[in-house]
């Protein structure tokens, strides 16, 4: 698995935050096992580090009036440049250690351009092949699904940047096409302060999905949303709790009948609680049987 452009197996996280306490999940429970694993490596970057002036700011008034603030592009971009340059200080040095500074020099034949919305194809895929991924999170990217955590799970090197307040100078985003390949994402139709706490969201779905994190999960094929539909309920010792009992099927010793009958209770779940999940599914005639059946 190794290679020129991928010299460590794995993943290699940076962050760019003006809250990197707020990150500090990242190096505990699930993840922290897969850096002990030296699967994955983290580095959280204070945006502060930085800012020109002596107040460290970050943020000014919006261009065209409006309330709150907008983050600056001269001090995104040289933290941008930084981190894909792998010469970003990191606010906790020690987890540096097991990272290689993923060297790309931009050539003035890499441009892509990212002018308008972007709508997650590269433009140029030869180019683009071997910038590392910058994820911005915000309320107005494109959501972001399971497949999205399927594919980034192969990747070698993710940096988010997180804004905050209004959000970041349009030209930041523009700008950083040079150095990576750029999607802007949401994590759900709602509004979040800043992009944080959707860091630890996407982290944790795209690594939990890197071969080796999840230790004696057989695959993700039974993952919901894997075939498109939620899962079934599950059930474990003892055999009747508070008079509930678990249901019969599930003693049968037949694998045929058992799979079929969580076939069924995940196409239920799927029609009562996310209907229009179904559409998307190809169901068969005996998927059809059992949702006709009640
Ligand atoms: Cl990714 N960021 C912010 N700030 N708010 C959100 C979001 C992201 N996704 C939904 N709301």
């Amino acid at each position: 698995m190794s290679t020129a452009e991928n010299p460590t197996p794995g993943l290699r996280l940076d962050v760019v935050t003006i809250f990197p306490e707020y990150l500090e999940p990242l190096r505990h429970a699930l993840l922290g096992k897969a850096i002990e694993q030296g699967i994955l490596s983290v580095g959280v970057h204070d945006l502060r580090a930085w800012a020109t002036d002596v107040h460290k700011s970050v943020d000014d008034t919006p261009y065209g009036g409006g309330p709150g603030m907008v983050m600056k592009p001269t001090v995104w971009g040289p933290a941008l440049d930084d981190v894909a340059a792998g010469t970003g200080a990191a606010t906790r040095t020690a987890e540096l250690t097991s990272s290689l500074p993923h060297l790309h020099k931009p050539r003035h034949d890499d441009l892509t351009g990212s002018e308008g919305i972007d709508d997650g194809v590269d433009k140029q895929p030869g180019a683009d092949a071997g910038k590392p991924l910058l994820l911005v999170p915000t309320p107005a990217g494109k959501p972001f699904t399971q497949s999205d955590a399927q594919e980034w799970s192969k990747e070698s090197h993710i940096v988010f940047a997180c804004g905050r307040y209004e959000g970041i100078d349009q030209r930041v985003i523009d700008d950083a096409a040079n150095r990576y390949r750029v999607r802007e994402v949401s994590i759900g139709d709602y509004v979040l302060i800043g992009g944080e706490v959707a860091v630890l969201v996407i982290a944790e779905a795209v690594v939990r999905l890197i071969p080796g994190v999840l230790g004696n999960r057989r695959s993700h094929e039974e993952d919901s949303f894997s075939d498109g539909l939620l899962e079934g309920p599950s059930y474990t010792k003892p055999r009747v709790w508070r008079d509930l009992e678990v249901p019969e099927v599930l003693f049968s010793g037949n694998h045929a009948r058992v799979d079929r009958w969580r076939r069924d209770q995940a196409l239920k779940r799927t029609r009562a609680v996310r209907p229009e999940l179904l559409e998307q599914v190809e169901l068969s005639g005996r998927d059809r049987e059992a949702l006709e059946g009640e």
